[in-house]
């Protein structure tokens, strides 16, 4: 009874961008609360479920979310209350029921997800348990490696870099708090390495440095520039590449757009490999476009024993499609958006099936944020051993490290730190 859904309301807030997302917030009867609000992309896959938007010119450019809203208040709420919270699973089923749309475009995505967040938030504070204790087991205690995203192009920059994300990974570190204070000390000699050359030290979406640079291979020698001054070294230090290649296909072919080179994916494959042998890359996500599924293929087949291949747009965090996927052997890993599917439910089904199918999951944010640290727990929670929440920098990213230092201290002796890719990329 004290479980039960007693009230549902929504309000309109904004992201780290200045654009309007969704907070809501779940009465229990017994009085306990619970708030979450959702994120939001820009370089969005075209698979994800639907971001409901009001579309009015005049009202934040169009990207007002106020039906969205309606939609918690005077639909999701009636359909939810008298159901209890810990009934996670009939909880979500009920809105993907009253939504009753493939792709969430009724309700929206955005919609279902912030009641669906509030609902777990909830029972766990009804249960006095922390996030990650109730959505997890016992044993759910495993740090992720922080994926960090130090150096910004793509759509989250205005420079001339065509890969989206130039992430740290510090495999070496002891602790997930001692792996933060790699990264954060490799971000402050990135910063006095720009100051030093001239460039610009402005950031992108993410907190990451975003720079005019001569080439996108001058970022990766830039970065390994920061990790040595820094005092670590290649060994304790891998990086990770998000290149976002959706956005770069049209019509079977890739074109860098601000580089205004033409790609084939076999092009794309070999320069992948290129750098990959001459830096320490450990992880490429997107390395092809979401439609390519044939390119997806051969890479896996090519470097699927080398790297980790993590399928963001590709799988857009949905079971079928990664489903898909591991029946073609495409991809080697998964990235975990709840956003890209809007259901706790869902996001689950789909990381239990990565894991079983052998590949990794790597727990994400959006480019757009909020000061929800929901992603933190989940990534303990699952005991996925990776996620991706920005540069140390703009506090609706720090927030999420912040969050895994609480549990870290938390969970005391019995955190564990150690990077759960495949074996070989760590060689
Ligand atoms: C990505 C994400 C997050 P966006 O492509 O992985 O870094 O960007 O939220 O813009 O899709
Ligand atoms: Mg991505």
């Amino acid at each position: 009874m004290e479980f039960t859904i007693e009230n549902v309301t929504a309000r309109q807030i904004i992201d780290s961008r200045g654009v309007p997302t969704i907070s809501a917030e779940v009465t229990l009867k017994s009085g306990v609360k619970a708030e979450a609000s959702v994120p939001s992309g820009a370089s969005t896959g075209e698979y994800e479920a639907v971001e409901l938007r009001d579309g009015k010119k005049d009202e934040f450019a169009g990207k007002s979310v106020l039906k969205a809203v309606d939609n918690i208040n005077s639909m999701i709420a009636p359909a939810v209350i008298g159901k209890s919270a810990l009934h996670q699973e009939l909880v979500d089923k009920t809105m993907i029921k009253l939504d009753s749309t493939s792709n969430k475009r009724k309700m929206g995505a955005n919609a279902i997800l912030a009641v669906s967040l509030a609902v777990a938030k909830a029972a766990a504070a009804g249960l006095n348990l922390p996030l990650y204790r109730y959505l997890g087991t016992p044993f759910s205690n495993r740090l992720p490696v922080p994926m960090m995203n130090i150096l910004n192009g793509g759509a989250h920059a205005s420079n001339n870099i065509d890969i989206q994300e130039f992430m740290v990974m510090p495999v070496g570190a002891e602790s997930f708090s001692q792996g933060l204070r790699q990264c954060v000390e490799i971000y402050y000699s990135l910063k006095e390495i720009l100051h030093d050359l001239g460039k610009s030290t402005a950031v992108g979406d993410e907190g990451g440095f975003a720079p005019d640079l001569e080439s996108d291979e001058q970022a990766l020698e830039i970065i390994m520039k920061a990790v040595k001054k820094a005092g670590y070294n290649d060994k304790n230090t891998k990086l990770a590449l998000d290149a976002a290649a959706s956005e770069w296909y049209k019509d079977g072919t890739y074109r860098l757009p601000k580089r205004g080179t033409d790609m084939s994916a076999s092009d794309l494959v070999s320069y992948f490999d290129r750098l990959a042998a001459q830096y320490p890359i450990v992880s490429l996500e997107d390395p092809l476009s979401e439609n390519d599924w044939e390119g997806w293929v051969d890479i896996t087949k090519k470097l699927g024993e080398r790297l980790q291949l993590v399928g963001d747009d590709l799988f857009v965090t949905n079971e079928e499609r990664l489903t898909k996927g591991v029946s073609l052997k495409a991809a080697n890993s998964v990235l975990v958006k709840v956003n890209q599917i809007g259901t706790l439910t869902e996001s689950f089904r789909t990381i239990e099936k990565a894991h079983r199918a052998g590949y990794t999951t790597v727990i994400s944010h959006r480019s757009g944020e909020t000061e929800d640290t929901t992603i933190a727990d989940l990534a303990v929670a699952v005991n996925s051993g990776q996620i991706k929440t920005g540069a140390p920098c703009r506090g609706e990213r720090t927030a999420k490290y912040n969050r895994l230092l609480k549990i870290e201290s938390e969970l005391s002796s019995v955190s564990k730190y150690y990077f759960t890719s495949k074996e070989a990329i760590l060689k």
